[in-house]
């Protein structure tokens, strides 16, 4: 059996809580900018979020919520320059106030890194979130990861394996050597379609997803004085996620 190497993380609801008062609320700033009544509420968002990918998502929402809307030039240009727009908005909110990493983040990356593990993420985010939030919650720790998988650089994005295909192919390892966080249904379709092990950190916008197939589900990763709850899986008594659990999990201690 293969030895764990590497550990690969999805970005938004797995690393921070960024959806609900990250992206919902950029994207509102961006319709209102191009005087679009448009609000995306917490709620709306929450049947948006079926849809990876901004751009997708404003075309998935342009169908579905707005089939009448005569947009001012062809639809992919139109959804492409509010995407720009709702990326810059993006960038400033985390400048603004920034989003904090979720509980036990920071202490399985560092645990992680002390074990000698190598570190990626596979987003469906723009890669320049993904650099302006890791730079403002882990400043100088950027380099931490090895390989960023972001945004565009694959044609399909998640459910599609291709960015966890991606990543695994730059670290240059097998999904046998490797696992992965997840925080959504349509991640770990992702994760799991590329053969990975998956631990599943459910969120409000992810809670009563179907999370078959992952190795662990648990409400955080926890830490010494803050017990997860376990919703599927095996905790091998354990409390919280650490590199120990990490390694039963993958089957090999
Ligand atoms: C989550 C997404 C992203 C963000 C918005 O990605 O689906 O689309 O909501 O980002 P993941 P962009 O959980 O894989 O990190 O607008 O930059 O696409
Ligand atoms: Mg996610």
């Amino acid at each position: 059996m293969s030895k764990l190497q590497a550990l690969i993380f999805d970005v938004d609801g797995t690393l921070s809580d960024t959806e609900r008062d990250g992206h919902r609320v950029a994207f509102n700033r961006a319709f209102a900018d191009a005087g679009l009544d448009w609000d995306w509420s917490v709620e709306l968002y929450g049947d948006l979020l079926s849809v990876t990918g901004g751009k997708e998502r404003l075309t998935y929402y342009l169908e579905r919520y707005r089939p009448d809307f005569q947009p001012p030039k062809p639809v992919a240009e139109f959804v492409a320059d509010l995407h720009a727009a709702k990326t810059k908005h993006y960038l400033d909110i985390l400048a603004e106030h920034g989003i904090p990493l979720r509980p036990g983040v920071e202490r399985l990356l560092t645990e992680a890194r002390e074990s000698g593990l190598r570190l990626a993420i596979a987003t469906t985010t723009t890669p320049a979130n993904v650099t302006a939030l890791l730079e403002s919650v882990l400043p100088g720790k950027l380099s931490w990861f090895e390989v960023i998988g972001a945004g565009d650089v694959v044609p399909a994005k998640k459910p599609a394996p291709d960015i966890y295909n991606y990543v695994l192919n730059q670290l240059r390892l097998d999904p046998d050597q490797c696992l992965a966080f997840e925080d959504s249904e349509l991640g770990l379709r992702s994760s799991l379609g590329a053969g990975l092990k998956t631990i599943v950190t459910i969120n409000p916008y992810t809670t009563g997803q179907d999370f078959s197939g992952a190795a662990l589900v648990v409400d955080n990763l926890g830490a010494p004085a803050q017990p997860i709850d376990i919703f599927a899986g095996n905790g091998f008594g354990s409390t919280y996620v650490d590199v120990d659990l990490l390694c039963k999990l993958f089957g090999r201690r």
